[in-house]
């Protein structure tokens, strides 16, 4: 993506003066993305209020996952909601707290989905938490909204991104011609520009998975991490450092800040599972993040972006970031 190289540029400023592949970005796209950021905006600031507002703690009902809700996690898929209804690019939306999608206008050209909350856990602690979203092209805005309008590959994606509620709010968003990063300025509600053509080194010393599961995990996995964990004495000829927040939105960006890998893998806890995390509005749009940036995002046997979804729901096996990792993921995957 190219804009005007200023980084005093807000958001809608560089909505409107980037090329994406030399081409401007679509009004109804444009419309949609601020919506998206004027939302997010809005919830960093519910979400840094916290106990001050009661947003802390459970809601007392489950989603359709099975998973528990936070408050915050219905305040957030609300505020979503909201926030994008008046969008008339937009034909409906789904997100990982709605059993079934929602139509907006449903001859519009676009389909959102989302994780309103990424991080679930880490609400009711004070650790960074997130928002995902991924928007697809509708393939045919002329019919009536169905669910299987939404179930197409990753390499689909039209623009994704995420914002992370940390020590600062930040976006990091692909259009499909790299990635930027954007934080907000708490004082007047905008995102402004703060990194244009973020780049994940290919080779890396960090690794991050929840250790906890070692014992459940196939053997390539084990493999990987039992090499990283040897360090400059093992296979690896270097010593790895290890980080897991538990918020795949912050374990992401710490990826594309300085590198790294962060894995979810297929477990034996529930073997039928494909794996924790949700291929839709989780897996596809940090994959097209990632390998915008130029990293790499596999399942171990596929690119994850390639995969053609088959529920709105559906989960995957996770390992995404640097390249050089990735690569040796999959060999351990296709020797197994
Ligand atoms: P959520 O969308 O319900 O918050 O669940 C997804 C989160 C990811 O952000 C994170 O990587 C993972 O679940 C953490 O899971 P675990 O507690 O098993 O380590
Ligand atoms: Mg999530």
């Amino acid at each position: 993506m190219t804009a005007a190289n200023q980084f005093n540029l807000n958001f809608k400023q560089y909505l409107q003066t980037s090329r994406v592949k030399g081409v401007a970005i679509p009004a109804g796209l444009q419309e949609l993305l601020l919506a998206v950021a004027d939302t997010c905006s809005t919830l960093s600031h519910e979400v840094a209020q916290g106990a001050l507002i009661g947003l802390l703690g459970s809601a007392g009902s489950g989603n359709v996952q099975g998973e528990v809700q936070q408050k915050l996690d219905i305040i957030a898929n609300d505020l979503l909601i909201e926030g994008v209804q008046g969008c008339k690019s937009l034909a409906g939306l789904a997100s990982e707290e709605m059993e079934l999608p929602v139509e907006v206008h449903g001859t519009g050209d676009y389909l959102l989905l989302f994780d309103p909350l990424d991080g679930s856990s880490n609400i009711d602690v004070n650790v960074s938490i997130g928002t995902i979203f991924s928007i697809l092209k509708k393939q045919d805005p002329s019919t009536p909204l169905q669910t299987s309008d939404f179930l197409l590959s990753g390499r689909h994606q039209v623009a994704a991104g995420y914002v992370v509620y940390g020590p600062q709010t930040t976006m990091a968003l692909t259009l499909g011609d790299g990635v930027v990063m954007f934080t907000l300025n708490k004082v007047t509600g905008d995102f402004v520009l703060i990194k244009d053509s973020v780049e994940i080194a290919h080779s890396t010393k960090e690794f991050a998975i929840n250790m906890s599961n070692m014992r459940h995990w196939a053997e390539p996995v084990r493999r990987y991490v039992e090499e990283c964990l040897a360090g400059a004495s093992g296979e690896r000829d270097k010593d790895f450092n290890m980080r897991w927040i538990a918020s795949m939105v912050a374990d992401v960006h710490r990826v594309l800040s300085r590198g790294g890998i962060f894995m979810y893998p297929w477990d034996q806890r529930e073997p039928h599972k494909p794996g924790k995390l949700r291929l839709m509005y989780e897996a596809n749009p940090m994959s097209f993040l990632v390998e915008q940036a130029g990293g790499a995002s596999t399942n171990g046997e596929h690119l994850i972006m390639d995969l053609v979804p088959t529920d709105l729901h559906e989960r995957v096996s996770v390992m995404l970031g640097s390249k050089e990792e990735i690569e040796r993921l999959q060999h351990y995957h296709s020797q197994a």
